[in-house]
């Protein structure tokens, strides 16, 4: 039963508590603020957009840290936020910073530990410590540790740090972009999740049945559309897209979201593969990193923390 959160400052080894019905219950995120631009209707932000001042704490397994791990990547903002990566095992002291291959440790802060960064931020802290964190190197805080908000502060305010012209947020599709992250968040992204870590058989059924149908609902919508709001690639792919390429990879199996692959869903594959297509996606796709994070670090679901050898990824990413 390893990982653990932090009680007002102190570090105590634990996993999630269930709800009466044995249901996974999300914590709420607590580092909401936002990195603007002085036109967006506030004068003098706390947190203005600027080169180089922000940097990202992030871990390639996790498909929330992914999202904004793509944003970055699409919008060409390597060299304009910095980037630290976690290590994919998380023991029960938490998510660590390693100089394992393809991981990036702290040049920041020089923390061998995640949880000392939300302690350098709010020494009293209580909640969970997770991934992703956006640090303020002038201020030496975080900015949030929401990805949703991160991803877009990305497309929106940090956009004006980038020569690409992708805009992933449109003005007039706005309102749809946000309804379908909003629809695909608690059925699908948030889903898996609450198949996985469900303690009760009904609270498991519950959770594997709204996944597969709301699945299905967006594979019959992308049989009409390329992406999830027509032709154009928005946030609200990014979204699905994280959740995607982890499916049949871990959350079949590990999660017990096995009603069908993902691959087996026509339109849903296609999606996936357009996006996994798309070289600075596919740049942040670290699949032995996904695998080993889930199955090794997640011992109240597989005890042994075996990490399985399959599926054979030419498998899994065919169209
Ligand atoms: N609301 C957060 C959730 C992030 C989250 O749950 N990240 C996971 C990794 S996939 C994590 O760091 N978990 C550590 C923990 O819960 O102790 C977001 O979307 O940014």
């Amino acid at each position: 039963m390893p990982m653990g959160l932090l009680i007002q400052g102190v570090w105590q080894k634990d996993w999630y508590k269930p709800d009466q019905k044995g249901r996974f219950v999300r914590p709420e995120t607590q580092f909401r603020d936002w990195v603007e631009t002085g036109g967006s209707g506030v004068k003098n932000p706390s947190f203005p957009v600027e080169k180089d001042r922000y940097h990202l704490y992030v871990s390639y397994a996790c498909p929330w840290a992914h999202r904004t791990l793509i944003a970055r990547s699409l919008l060409k903002l390597e060299d304009q936020i910095s980037v630290s990566v976690v290590d994919p095992y998380m023991s029960d002291e938490g998510w660590h910073f390693s100089n394992r291959e393809n991981c990036i440790p702290d040049k920041i802060n020089h923390a061998k530990y995640l949880r000392e960064i939300y302690l350098k931020a709010d020494s009293d802290y209580t909640g969970r410590v997770t991934v992703p964190v956006l640090w303020d190197k002038t201020k030496k805080t975080i900015v949030s540790n929401e990805s949703k908000d991160i991803l877009r502060m990305f497309s929106t305010f940090f956009k004006s740090l980038s020569d690409i012209s992708l805009d992933l947020y449109p003005k007039d599709i706005a309102k749809e972009v946000e309804a379908w992250i909003q629809e695909n968040y608690e059925p699908i992204n948030n889903g898996v999740y609450k198949s996985g870590f469900a303690v009760t058989q009904e609270a498991y059924e519950q959770a594997v049945s709204t996944l597969f149908e709301q699945l299905a609902r967006v594979d019959r919508h992308l049989s009409k559309n390329t992406y999830l709001c027509g032709d154009r690639l928005t946030e609200a792919d990014i979204c699905l897209f994280t959740t995607g390429i982890r499916f049949d990879l871990v959350y079949y199996a590990h999660f017990k979201c096995n009603l069908r692959p993902y691959r087996s869903f026509p339109n849903l594959q296609r999606h996936l593969i357009d996006l996994y297509e798309k070289e600075p996606i596919r740049k942040t796709c670290f699949f032995d990193q996904i695998k080993e994070h889930y199955y090794a670090s997640q011992k109240t679901v597989n005890p042994t923390g075996i990490v399985p050898k399959g599926p054979r990824l030419e498998e899994i990413l065919t169209r």
